[in-house]
Formats: structure tokens, C-alpha cells, sequence
């Protein structure tokens, strides 16, 4: 893929979409699991990290920003606006029970990208309208990967955004090998995932498989 100036439009024109979880990694931590995304050629990753403190995260999301700014990746953090803007992300992801995307616009400013995470129409078409510059859908399948999980969306939802959003979105939710064509071949070019990368063994070689599996 050509390198690109990474924009609030076009930060979604990627593949996999990448995030981490260190708790899930198999002892490895974020930096390390982080690095091996980069190395196979990954050029979107979200920090998501519920178990550690603001200072940690911070050093943290300092490294992660010079790495993925060296492999012109981007970079998009979960839920910390604060921390967003300190490390210079190119992205905040926000829930449906954080603060309004107006009003985290009005902090971030309009470089930003600010990403909902999403789970009916209704909630696709206030996000469209919040400004929101993407959204995210799902879950798809069962997960076991986040706490307040809601139930899976199913493939209804993915086609009516699919067929009636004009954002950019990314599906999300138990998404694995064996079940990504079933993603991708509804229209939904890219896809997020947490455990199904950072707790594999083989890094490389699951996002080369995922991969192959989403041509299908
Ligand atoms: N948002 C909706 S489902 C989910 C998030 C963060 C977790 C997805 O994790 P996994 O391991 O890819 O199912
Ligand atoms: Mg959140």
C-alpha cells in the first residue's frame, strides 16, 4: 500500500485495524505486540487499555505515537480524550455513554478524528449527524474481549450501514479467520480486532492469514 498523510477521511482506508489489549497479549506487553503489528505492515492501531493507570498509559502512548509515526501508521486512542491530545493521536474512539462527539470535538479541534462506536441505525444516524468521522459496528459475534458488551448486532445492521452510510466504518466483535470473509464479503473492507491478533503466537502469520482470508 502507498504511504499516505494520514486525515481524519482517510484514516479508515486500511485493512485490519488493530488494537491492542495487554492482557490478552500472552505475556508480552504492548509495546512489543505493537512493534509486530508495525512489522507486518498494519497502519491502524487503537490503544485500548483498561487495566493500567493514566501514567503508565501515558508513557506508553508516547512510544507507541514514535513508532507508528516512524511506520506512518495511525494511531487512534480509546475512551482518554486528555490522553488523545497530549501524545498528538491522530484519533480519539469514543462510546455511546461518553460525552457527545460535539462537544469532543470542540477539545480535539478539527484535525482529529473522532471515532463512535455504534450498535443500531438510529445510533449510525446521530453519529453521522454528531460529526463523528467514523463508526464503529458491532459486535458482530459473540465477544468475551469487552466487559459491558452489548449482544451481538448481527449482519443486519452491517448491511443497513453498508447500504446506508455515508462514513466510513469498520466492523468489530469476535471477528476471527474463519468468520472475516462473512465480514468482508458484505461490503465492509475494514475490520477490527483485538484478541484474534494480539493473543496469537504467530502475529505475522495470523494477520497474513486474515488477510488472504478477507479476499475470499
Ligand atoms: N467493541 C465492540 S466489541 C469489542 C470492542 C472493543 C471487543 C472486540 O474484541 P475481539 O477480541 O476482537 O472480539
Ligand atoms: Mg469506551
Amino acid at each position: 500500500m502507498p504511504t499516505r498523510e494520514i486525515t481524519r477521511q482517510n484514516i479508515l482506508d486500511t485493512d485490519i485495524y488493530c488494537l491492542t489489549a495487554e492482557k490478552f497479549s500472552l505475556g508480552r506487553s504492548n509495546i512489543d505486540i505493537v512493534q509486530q503489528m508495525l512489522d507486518n505492515d498494519i497502519k491502524l492501531i487503537q490503544y485500548r487499555e483498561k487495566e493500567k493507570k493514566s501514567g503508565a498509559k501515558y508513557e506508553e502512548c508516547l512510544e507507541i505515537r514514535r513508532m507508528t509515526r516512524e511506520a506512518r501508521a495511525a494511531f487512534i486512542i480509546n475512551d482518554d480524550i486528555d490522553l488523545a491530545m497530549m501524545v498528538e493521536a491522530d484519533g480519539v474512539h469514543i462510546g455511546q455513554e461518553d460525552f457527545p462527539v460535539e462537544v469532543v470535538r470542540k477539545l480535539v479541534g478539527e484535525k482529529m478524528a473522532i471515532g463512535l462506536s455504534t450498535h443500531s441505525p438510529e445510533e449510525a444516524q446521530a453519529a453521522v449527524k454528531s460529526g463523528a468521522d467514523y463508526i464503529g459496528v458491532g459486535p458482530i459475534f459473540k465477544t468475551y474481549t469487552k466487559e459491558d458488551v452489548v449482544d451481538p448486532v448481527g449482519f443486519e445492521y452491517l448491511e443497513y450501514v453498508v447500504g446506508n452510510v455515508d462514513i466510513p466504518f469498520v466492523a468489530i466483535g469476535g471477528i476471527k479467520e474463519h468468520n472475516i470473509a462473512e465480514v468482508t464479503k458484505r461490503g465492509c473492507s475494514c475490520v477490527a480486532m483485538v484478541t484474534e491478533i494480539v493473543g496469537s503466537e504467530d502475529i505475522g502469520g495470523t494477520i497474513q492469514a486474515l488477510r488472504q482470508a478477507m479476499q475470499k
